[in-house]
């Protein structure tokens, strides 16, 4: 007798959703703005619960607005666990996070569709909150879900435009009953894109994700003295603007000196009053540092606090820092890891083992389970941006090995 045929996911359902879930929040350009807990993310969740409970799925909805569809519905033990988070960047692309969703619910449709039966459950999830773009720290639905983070502490957080987390999930309709922190799952395996360069300049189709680097986000706030730009002798400056363009200079040559990996963004900068004839009263912007090394990272931080100090000195201007987001480098279940290896490779790929420069929900989870994370390559590195691209072919590519990872963590043979 013939062995049976492997599963593999069909890419018309899979490409179809992700296009019609990249409709949402659209911007016109090929990408799509859903932040977090907006609007949009509301109409983005409720398409995709729509999906999950097409399927049979049971669906079930935490504190912090998390989501869970598992199957079968009736399933007690816990799951082995796939999913990522659909909200976005204002200037997102139509992939970050939405494939590693939408790729395991497509894995978990053909399995449920082929008639297997898996000895253990499966479940797939989208996190709230995952990219921290509105409300900082970022990953911090996962980071609920893992008992990270006290849910009251997400609840209270304000957005950027001063909304509140919990009202915002109110309005939308996603405080659930599931209790937060949920039990662990079996395992967890997340599907991404690498969003760099490096598995496109390799030629490789499939990342094997050891790890993800540290993070260190900060919010400065400068308070100079508001002046005169016509009348106020430079000597006489108190200049919010001028010292966080000399914070913005001082990151970039501390990254060129440090090296790869570490890498340093100033992505948000604010003035006030903002005005082209006036000296700034004050300046906010946020300084992004990462590393794969907590070492390097935490003298990269202390680097930065010493030139703040000797700048508010030097320009007389006061600066406060305030932690956003601080998370050690994480390194993934070294056997999940090589599972994905083999997968990939019996799959026919080319594949590299590499860390990842971006933060992910799939950090949170390997706190509590046996966790890993498959990448396929993003056309040109780039990411966060509505160019954002990877061909169908590594899109099924990557959807096909973190289908056949989720059959092998289930115990799911095929009929
Ligand atoms: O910032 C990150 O790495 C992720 O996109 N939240
Ligand atoms: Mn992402
Ligand atoms: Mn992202």
């Amino acid at each position: 007798m013939s062995a049976p045929r492997p599963l593999r996911v069909s890419w018309e359902r899979l490409e179809g959703r992700l296009e019609a879930l990249g409709e949402i929040g659209s911007t016109g350009d090929g990408g799509c703005a859903r932040l977090a807990l907006t609007d949009a993310d509301k109409e983005g969740r409720d398409l995709v619960v729509s999906w999950m409970e097409d399927l049979g799925l049971r669906v079930d909805i935490d504190g912090i607005g998390n989501v869970v569809g598992t199957w079968p519905p009736d399933a007690t033990e816990q799951p082995v666990m796939t999913g990522s988070h659909i909200d976005t960047v204002r200037t997102g692309g139509r992939y970050d996070g939405n494939l590693g969703v939408l790729a395991g619910l497509e894995a978990i449709e053909t399995i449920v569709t082929s008639g297997a039966r898996p000895e253990h459950p499966l479940a797939v999830g989208f996190f709230t909150n995952e990219e921290g773009s509105r409300f900082a720290p970022d990953m911090f639905g996962s980071l609920v879900f893992v008992g990270g983070l006290p849910l009251e502490e997400a609840l209270d957080v304000v957005a950027v435009d001063g909304a509140v987390a919990g009202d915002e999930l109110e309005r939308i309709g996603y405080i659930g009953p599931m209790p937060c922190p949920a039990r662990p799952p079996r395992a967890f395996v997340e599907l991404h894109i690498e969003q760099g360069p490096v598995l496109e300049a390799g030629g490789e189709t499939i990342g094997v994700v050891t790890g993800v680097q540290g993070i260190s986000w900060q919010e400065i706030t400068i308070t100079g003295q508001s002046n005169h730009a016509g009348t106020t002798p430079m000597d006489h400056r108190h200049d919010p603007s001028f010292a966080a363009a000399s914070i913005t200079t001082f990151v970039r040559a501390l990254a060129t000196e440090l090296g790869p990996p570490q890498v340093a963004t100033v992505g948000r900068v604010e003035l006030h009053p903002n005005l082209v004839n006036v000296v700034p009263a004050r300046a906010t912007l946020t300084v992004d540092l990462r590393n794969t090394d907590e070492h390097v990272l935490q003298g990269a931080e202390a680097r930065l606090a010493a030139h703040c100090e000797d700048l508010a000195e030097a320009e007389g201007v006061i600066i406060e820092r305030k932690t956003l987001a601080r998370f050690e480098p994480v390194a993934f279940d070294p056997e999940m890891v090589d599972r994905v290896e083999r997968v990939a490779v019996a799959h026919g790929h080319r594949v590299r083992r590499m860390p990842s420069g971006a933060g992910h929900d799939a950090q949170m989870l390997a706190r509590v389970c046996p966790t890993s994370m498959i990448f396929t390559p993003s056309i040109g590195g780039i990411s966060h941006n509505p160019a954002e691209r990877t061909h169908p072919a590594d899109l099924e590519a990557g959807a096909n090995v973190l289908l056949d990872v989720l059959c092998e963590l289930a115990g799911v043979v095929a009929p």
